[in-house]
């Protein structure tokens, strides 16, 4: 049996990744391709709720370095149970990875080596759709500016460093994402279809960071 293709989705914040994954895996399904959502941070396991209360209380005061570590915990958890997924023929679309885990820590200041350095040796997706949204489109959407990090000015560093990602890294593609839902959806459809097509037809190994 071949893999299932490991698909990262990124994006700032409220630029529409939540609702694109869900349909995405609707879609996926209706193509029988088997496929299931996740995201990071994942909220569930015990490192999750430590980030949940983090990003919902301003005022907690936890180390810069210290919160990174957990966003990465928070994925070698999830790196067995992905590896299972994947292995058993599961596409899997993900709502954020370690690209997040960089950007967000370097946009607060910390080195952008320093910060990939926990993340060596995880799963490295096949593809990574980022999507690019406008900043005037993303503060017009509902519940911009609830948790930590909702701010134009976090925001657009978040975004700086989305575009370098974009353009040293070998399976970044970007997608528009100021145009409707709909027009979205299909674009990023295509691109995992394919991406699903490449790595059973070339009976693709893991690849790690
Ligand atoms: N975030 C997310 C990080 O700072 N580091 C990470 O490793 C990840 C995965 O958490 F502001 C930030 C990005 C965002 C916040 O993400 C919560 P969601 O997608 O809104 O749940
Ligand atoms: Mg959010």
């Amino acid at each position: 049996m071949t893999r299932g293709a490991f698909i990262v989705v990124e994006g700032v914040d409220r630029c529409g990744k939540t609702s694109q994954t869900m349909k995405l895996v609707e879609s996926l399904q209706q193509k029988n391709i088997k496929a299931e959502r996740m995201a990071f941070p994942d909220r569930t396991t015990w490192t999750g709720q430590v980030i949940s209360n983090y990003l919902a209380d301003k005022n907690c005061k936890l180390n810069d370095q210290a919160i990174h570590l957990l966003f990465t915990a928070n994925r070698w958890e999830n790196v067995e149970k992905m590896k299972e997924k994947l292995s058993s023929g599961i596409t899997l679309v993900v709502d954020r990875y370690f690209y997040s885990g960089v950007a967000f820590s370097a946009a607060k200041g910390m080195s952008i080596d320093w910060c990939l350095q926990p993340e060596i040796g995880l799963l490295k997706p096949d593809k990574v759709l980022f999507l690019r949204i406008k900043s005037d489109t993303q503060k017009s959407r509902p519940g911009f500016g609830e948790e930590r990090y909702e701010t134009s000015v976090m925001q657009q560093k978040v975004n700086k460093i989305y575009d370098k990602f974009s353009q040293s890294e070998d399976n970044w593609k970007i997608i528009d994402a100021n145009s409707s839902f709909d027009e979205v959806h299909e674009d990023l459809l295509n691109n995992i279809v394919e991406s699903v097509q490449n790595v059973a037809n070339s009976n693709a190994p893991f690849k790690y960071l």
